[in-house]
């Protein structure tokens, strides 16, 4: 049962090999209409909005709004709690934290959130959240029991039980402003054998890094922090997404 979103991303990806889909944060962006604008001038598949401290609904309303008045790829919710739903939205990364410490994260924000997503009919891409290496907003906020960046069998596991459990995406997540991206070796050893879309953010801000986790097996990366401000990034962004095309050739 895959909706018009997934069936979009995955003719992106099937054209591009890896795809580029930036965040905005409802809460840290300035001028989010005309990053989202931006950003579909580079080349981006989509759009996430959201962020593991955004509380303020009516602020995140305004932002979607705003963002879809400006773009015509898909914007896609990023929730951190159950008030990252927003009915404007066309899509939903409707996530579980699978190596959260806390249920609240893994089933209890879902099932308070899931009727609020079938009121506005948006679109849920079922999807594995799986947080990697400590000290960042989303390991904090979401009790993370992080799985050390030079552990990818530990990755693999949570990715194949995401995979049993009919999960069709994986977000491997090393945080926003991560010190350290999800190293190449991980993302390869997941790819191996898990058969859904592979998401792969945090932390990676150059066209060498974004090269180098598309060729190891990535179908969509995340980036966040680098086009926050509304500043001189496009070319960069450009850049890496060329890199990301280049690497799957
Ligand atoms: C965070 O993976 C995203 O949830 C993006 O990370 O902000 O470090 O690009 P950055």
């Amino acid at each position: 049962m895959t909706g018009k979103v997934e069936q979009q991303l995955k003719k992106e990806i099937e054209k591009h090999g890896t795809i580029c889909l930036p965040l905005i944060d409802s809460e840290n962006s300035t001028n989010a209409a005309s990053i989202a604008k931006k950003v579909e001038e580079a080349g981006a598949s989509g759009i996430l909005v959201g962020g593991s401290s955004a509380i303020d609904q009516f602020e995140l309303a305004n932002v979607v709004s705003e963002i879809k008045k400006n773009v015509t790829i898909p914007v896609i919710l990023f929730p951190g709690n159950v008030t990252g739903v927003s009915p404007k939205a066309d899509a939903i990364l409707f996530s579980s934290l699978l190596n959260s410490e806390d249920p609240y994260f893994i089933t209890g924000a879902q099932a308070l959130g899931a009727l609020a997503v079938k009121k506005h009919s948006i679109e849920p891409l079922p999807t594995a959240y799986i947080i990697v290496g400590e000290g960042t907003a989303a390991w904090f906020v979401g009790r993370a029991r992080a799985i050390p960046f030079n552990k990818p069998n530990l990755a693999v596991m949570y990715s194949l039980a995401a995979q049993y459990m009919g999960m069709r995406f994986v977000y491997l997540e090393a945080g926003s402003g991560a010190s350290q991206n999800v190293q190449p070796e991980m993302v390869a050893a997941v790819r191996k054998y898990y058969e859904g879309t592979l998401i792969v953010g945090g932390g990676i801000r150059s066209p060498e890094t974004a090269g180098q986790i598309a060729k190891a097996g990535a179908d969509a990366i995340v980036v966040g922090t680098m086009i926050e401000k509304d500043g001189q990034w496009q070319q960069k962004l450009s850049a890496m997404i060329k890199a990301m095309r280049q690497a799957r050739k």
